[in-house]
């Protein structure tokens, strides 16, 4: 916490039982005990840049995001954080302790941050695919340090439960390519721990990664919208122009407007109430 963090939790490797091959804890570091998660809030400035954006037509404001909401200074924040945990580990006990990337911005992917999250009791997983938290809804990015310490891990979430998708869609209403399905669809991703929505990841990268006019780029980069696979993503992405591309290898802030219109985590206090929004239906996307 004292690196600026809002969160922290542990979990056991008890938790990553159903992990796919290569994506396990010890997949990574043989011998790890315990993943110690942490996470930051998102700016509520940084996240009201993407209603000016979609709400105002003000394209030109996303780079508030992509810098402070998203991949570049939360990212390397978190980065730092999860450094100085490890470091401090192997300094203190002796154990060895491994800093994981953020994402993509910090070169990769090792396990899934969202699971790790879960398992370490932060929250739970929202109908939109990503954890959502009870003070910051799903307006929050988290990092992971697996350990060989072995420590007392938390308990799951057990607060009131935050996502109830039969009531809202508000994420589903607002995707602006169809990738979070209905609540009626029965389209699901479950495990032991929890249940949310079938993503529907590379059509989410149409809007995140910018590949249409319409999210503020200067071309149509894609052709298949409705069912693009990973390779289609990747050849529209290189037909970007270098100006294009940010700091990242490519940019992906384009979007994340499940995240900021989520009501959990006093949404109506932080954005409707301060006029900061007009809510789902001054969307103009
Ligand atoms: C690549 C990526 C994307 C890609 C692809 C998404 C994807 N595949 O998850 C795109 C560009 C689409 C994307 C979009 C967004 N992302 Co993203 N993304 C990532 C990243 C870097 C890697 C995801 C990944 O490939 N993981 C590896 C695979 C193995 O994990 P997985 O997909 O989560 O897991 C699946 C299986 O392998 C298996 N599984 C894997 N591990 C385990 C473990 C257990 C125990 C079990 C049971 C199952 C299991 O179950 C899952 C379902 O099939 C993660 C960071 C990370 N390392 O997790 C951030 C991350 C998931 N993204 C994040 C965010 C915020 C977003 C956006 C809001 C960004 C935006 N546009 O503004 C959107 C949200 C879209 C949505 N509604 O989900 C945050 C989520 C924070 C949160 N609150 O939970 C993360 C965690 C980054 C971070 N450091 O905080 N993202
Ligand atoms: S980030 Fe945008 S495109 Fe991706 S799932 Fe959320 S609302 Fe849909
Ligand atoms: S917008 Fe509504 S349905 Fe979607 S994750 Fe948030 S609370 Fe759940």
């Amino acid at each position: 916490m004292s690196h600026g963090m809002d969160m922290c939790g542990f979990s056991g490797i008890d938790r990553f039982d159903e992990a796919p091959p290569g994506r396990h804890p010890t997949d990574v570091l043989p011998g790890c005990k315990s993943v110690i998660v942490v996470g930051l809030r998102l700016l509520d400035g940084a996240v009201q840049s993407n209603f000016r954006a979609y709400e105002d037509g003000r394209q030109d404001l996303k780079g508030l995001y992509a810098t402070y909401g998203y991949t570049t200074v939360p990212n390397f924040h978190l980065t730092y954080a999860c450094y100085a945990v490890a470091q401090a580990i192997e300094r203190q006990t002796g154990h060895t302790a491994a800093p994981l990337s953020t994402g993509p911005m910090t070169n990769g992917t090792q396990i899934s941050i969202r699971h790790s999250a879960v398992a370490a009791g932060l929250g739970e997983f929202g109908w939109l695919g990503i954890v959502i938290t009870p003070r910051f809804g799903p307006r929050n990015r988290f990092g992971v340090i697996l350990t060989t310490a072995e420590i007392e891990p938390d308990p799951l979430y057990q607060g009131p439960k935050l996502c109830d998708p039969q009531k809202c869609r508000i994420c589903t209403d607002v995707c602006p390519v169809n990738a979070i399905p209905s609540c009626e669809s029965g389209e699901t991703r479950s495990c032991k721990l929890g249940t949310y929505g079938k993503v529907h990841y590379t059509r989410c990268q149409i809007a995140s990664d910018g590949l249409l006019k319409k999210f503020g780029v200067e071309d149509d980069y894609i052709e298949n919208v409705d069912d693009p696979s990973p390779e289609d993503i990747r050849a529209a992405n290189a037909k970007k122009p270098i100006s294009e591309r940010g700091l990242q290898h490519h940019e992906s802030w384009h979007c994340g407007l499940c995240l900021s219109y989520c009501p959990v985590g006093g949404w109506k206090e932080r954005f409707l109430d301060r006029e900061l929004s007009g809510g789902a239906s001054s969307l103009k996307v």
